[in-house]
């Protein structure tokens, strides 16, 4: 294993998507541990009248060799249409090693550390940002950083997420099909672990990519899914595809999803030829900071200790408190998670950034609205229904969600959750049905 730290730059076309799609395949390199700023840069170099670039660093632990790793780096640049025309040109997407832990490599296409890396301040901002005390023979770089270095560079946001790429690296991976064809396909063995128990948004996700195999020209508008819990893991997952209906311009698909012999899940979705004129958005809600919630992402985290074991087994490990209730009389609560997926390409994959959110805030949002039910009861809903119309990826680094706890009804809960981007472009709302089958009383201490 070695720390390298990369360098990313793009002039041209969509350069955020360029170098967050960047950040996402490399998370599949190892494992990314930071990553600085993005920089608005001066063009420094190559032929007059280029536009700025974006640059930003990051950090990656790695087994690849230096040139295995290079090899992987110029396929991410390919990816994005780089095309090696010019010396110092413009470019979709550029990706340098700047350093190789401590090793020194001298070869015709790859020196380690970077020949330019201290004389270039692009590089050397976002570099020290994470790694202050990286330097050479002379010192640390972060000692010789000047205000004039900071001439033609300003940063545009804040640092680049890179903490929760794994989950969504993991989810790509386990949901690569793998089979005899479209119509049965066995997902990848590790689909347990990765799919964090948010078992929906991941059979979500299987089920977009098994249901739109071959399909590129159509486009999601509804999926209902559905399953049993607990999953058991374990064993591989098998998926059956069958069309249900097809027209001119929509065809239903259903997918089905078996597990040890067992049916455990299913979904049926509606794919339309695409016309993004047909998207009819919701009235959009004022979106406040961050702050105002939590990240969806850590919900899952907490509700992958709640659920999993049989209900008999179940034993609560931490109450949930209502800290990011909007007010504290309301029922909605608002949860943000970043867009891990911003720029990959990937329309499933994009899709499951939102998918996987709302598996998560309909669990919380029924496990809440029990919660306040019951007195100090807990329940453990082990059937689980949604529906969700899906207006399409919106390309923004973070998604807001708000949850509804519509009704609770005999054994039934029913909740809403509405998805936008960070600007307020509607992405998705989903219905959940909750059948509740069991309750267990708290243990001491919880
Ligand atoms: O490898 C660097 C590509 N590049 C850049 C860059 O990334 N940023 C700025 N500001 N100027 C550059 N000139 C070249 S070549």
């Amino acid at each position: 294993m070695a720390l390298a730290y990369l360098a990313l730059g793009s002039n041209l076309g969509d350069r955020e998507a360029h170098l967050r799609h960047a950040v996402l395949r490399c998370a599949h390199l190892g494992d990314l541990t930071d990553g600085s700023p993005i920089y608005e840069t001066d063009p420094v170099g190559g032929p007059e009248g280029q536009d700025p670039y974006l640059n930003a660093v990051i950090a990656l632990e790695t087994s690849l060799g230096p040139a295995d790793l290079l090899e992987r780096l110029l396929a991410i640049e390919r990816e994005r249409g780089r095309e090696r025309t010019e010396r110092w040109g413009s470019r979709t997407l550029d990706v340098d090693i700047l350093a190789y832990g401590d090793e020194v490599v001298d070869d015709a296409g790859l020196t380690i550390p970077h020949p330019r890396l201290a004389e270039r301040p692009f590089v050397l901002i976002p570099l020290t940002d994470i790694a202050p005390a990286f330097g050479d023979a002379s010192g640390a770089y972060g000692d010789r950083i000047r205000s004039e270095d900071y001439k033609g560079i300003r940063r545009i946001g804040g640092p680049l997420d890179v903490e929760r790429l794994d989950w969504m690296v993991g989810i790509e991976r386990a949901s690569a099909l793998e089979g005899d064809g479209p119509m049965r396909a066995t997902a990848h063995p590790d689909w347990a672990n990765t799919s964090r128990d948010a078992f929906g948004g991941f059979l979500a996700t299987i089920a977009m990519r098994a249901g739109a195999w071959a399909r590129p020209d159509w486009a999601l508008s509804q999926i209902t899914y559905r399953y049993l819990r607990p999953v058991p893991s374990g064993s591989p997952l098998h998926i059956d595809v069958v069309e249900e209906r097809r027209s001119e311009r929509s065809r239903d698909v259903a997918v089905t999803v078996e597990i040890a012999g067992t049916r455990f899940g299913s979904a049926t979705m509606g794919f339309v030829h695409r016309n993004p004129d047909t998207v009819v958005a919701p009235s959009i809600p004022p979106i406040g900071p961050r702050s105002d919630g939590v990240r969806a992402d850590r919900i899952i985290e907490k509700i992958g200790r709640h659920v999993g074991a049989s209900v008999r087994s179940w034993t609560p490990v931490e109450r949930w408190d209502l800290p990011d209730y909007v007010d504290g009389s309301s029922e909605v609560f608002r949860a943000w998670s970043p867009n891990p997926a911003l720029g990959s390409g990937d329309r499933t994959l994009a899709a499951s950034a939102i998918f996987m959110p709302i598996d998560a805030m309909v669990w919380r949002g029924t496990m809440q609205a029990l919660d306040r039910l019951e007195e100090g009861r807990f329940i453990a809903t082990p059937t689980i229904e949604i529906t969700t119309r899906y207006a399409g990826v919106v390309d923004e680094p973070w998604y807001v969600s708000e949850t509804s706890v519509d009704h609770i009804a005999g054994r039934t809960v029913a909740a809403t959750v509405r998805v936008w981007g960070a600007s307020g472009r509607y992405a998705a709302i989903g219905h959940s049905q909750n059948l509740v089958l069991g309750t267990t009383e708290p243990t001491d201490g919880v």
